[in-house]
């Protein structure tokens, strides 16, 4: 019953919810009682309170669209339990995809500890198929390693295993199969695994907030609800743990607060990620902690496939900043392959007359594809359209990988809330200019596809303007 309540205790706020089975006492002798999450929210940052044996105090980490796995102790040794398994992820409102993963979501929780900590982690494969766990990046020994055939056994279907070992490094690391890789990936398991320092650090600096996030992608056709696991680089839904902006909750920080933001990749490409507002340093990866003599500031960095970069600042700017990958297609959301680039041809009257073969039939793209973002589509039932998200001025014509850093002088310490849209102060936004134009000179050679809208088009207007069609990936919305 103690742990029980313990767990209701702690996660309720969390919104997360445990097992209803009761726990007899060969549980508590046994597996702990696996903790489930029900919801895609961002979950407070978790610490164990009052446990005894759970390390020093730290600072949390605040999982974006993710939460933290609680443990229990035993002689020692923090323990926890993950439970490999199909779920539902909610990739934004009204988007649903069936998913492989751990504990009710993907990405699985994050599993938070302490350098020196002795961890047991029991591993239940609820999975139609075998799997591992690999946990990427740490010191581990080598039967602990989780590549299937090398290290250990594959876990059957409906077994549990048991990895057992002391932390060694401090750092940003992940965990995910090493089984079935291309399928279990691309289903979407993996999850982020944060050792803090178990002394100060002369290269890890105490932070305001620490933020961690996993880039993900899966390829789901429009309408579908399951990913097409053999697709190897084409995936056209572009993710941070598993969500879609607007799905994606800010990154929120008080004026002048030290901010630390995580990121992992487990897609199949690499994601330059771009801050808005500010310039940060990446002081970790992976390997470890990144000397201070080596560090340069940046506004845009890139994460490669399997990399982790560990991105700090101070937020001393405040406003409403886009953060995002800087692969525009990687902000945008579901669509087909193969859309031929169509600025500057002329569809003046050829809609009506296709839309009488085709109904659904939509013109994209003509002026440039800034018009998708306030079109409404009419979509498949279960897909999020291809640009998406408002702002106080508009569509912000942007999904996938996209959210904002919020900075606020207002914002209280420890407070995740989102504070809404940023007030700017009067005569501090881009304006309208409304005095008298001058004509503006024109190139003799002007290519068509610049040609204002409405002006007549060349004789070479289609010719010209398209690009050729062959493979798909030199389309236009790709
Ligand atoms: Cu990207």
């Amino acid at each position: 019953m103690q742990r029980r309540d313990f767990f209701h205790q702690a996660m309720a706020a969390a919104g997360v919810a445990v097992a209803t089975t009761s726990v007899s006492r060969s549980a508590l002798a046994g597996l702990p009682e696996p903790v489930m999450q029900t919801r895609p929210d961002t979950a407070p940052p978790w610490t164990p309170p009052g446990v005894t044996g759970a390390g020093r105090p730290y600072n949390p980490v605040v999982t974006l669209n993710g939460w933290t796995l609680p443990f229990r102790m035993k002689d020692g040794v923090k323990e926890f339990h993950l439970v490999a398994e199909p779920v539902v992820r909610e990739m934004a409102p009204g988007f649903v995809v069936n998913m492989w993963g751990y504990n009710g979501q993907s990405p699985g929780p994050t599993i938070e500890v302490v350098e020196g900590d002795r961890v047991r982690i029991f591993v239940t494969n609820h999975l139609p198929e075998h799997t591992t766990v690999h946990w990427h990046g740490q010191r581990v020994p080598n039967g602990m390693d989780g590549v299937g055939g090398l290290n250990q056994k594959q876990i059957p279907v409906g077994k549990t295993f048991v990895y057992e070992f002391v932390v060694r490094r401090p750092g940003t690391f992940m965990y995910h199969p090493h089984a079935d890789e291309m399928t279990q990936m691309a289903m979407g398991m993996m999850g982020l695994w944060i050792t803090h320092p178990k002394a100060p650090h002369p290269l890890i600096a105490e932070v305001d907030r620490d933020y961690a996030f996993l880039l993900n992608a899966f390829d789901v056709t429009p309408g579908a609800k399951t990913p097409n696991v053999n697709t190897m680089l084409d995936q056209n839904i572009w993710s941070w743990n598993s969500r879609v902006f607007p799905g994606i909750s800010p990154l929120v920080a008080r004026l002048n607060e030290r901010v630390r933001v995580r990121v992992g990749n487990l897609t199949m490409t690499n994601h330059p990620v771009h801050i808005h507002g500010i310039e940060f340093e990446v002081t970790g990866t992976d390997g470890g902690p990144v000397p201070t003599t080596a560090r340069w500031p940046e506004v845009t960095t890139d994460v490669a496939v399997g990399q982790m970069r560990q991105l700090e600042f101070v937020a001393n700017e405040p406003g409403d900043w886009a953060m995002h990958c800087h692969k525009s297609h990687h902000t945008m959301g579901a669509m087909g392959h193969g859309v031929p680039t169509m600025i500057g041809v002329d569809h003046r009257g050829l809609v009506q007359k296709i839309q009488k073969l085709i109904p659904d039939y939509m013109l994209m793209g003509e002026r440039g594809m800034a018009d998708m973002g306030e079109m409404e589509m009419s979509l498949p039932a279960n897909t999020f359209p291809m640009m998406t998200g408002t702002g106080p001025y508009g569509p912000v014509e942007m999904g996938g990988m996209f959210t904002t850093l919020k900075v606020r002088a207002e914002q209280k310490r420890g407070d995740y809330s989102d504070p809404g849209d940023y007030v700017q102060p009067a005569g501090t936004r881009a304006y309208e200019y409304t005095g008298p134009v001058a004509p503006a000179p024109q190139a003799p050679n002007a290519s068509n596809a610049a040609r204002a809208p409405g002006a007549a088009p060349a004789p070479s207007a289609a010719g010209s303007a398209r690009k050729p069609q062959g493979r798909s990936h030199h389309g236009a919305g790709h």
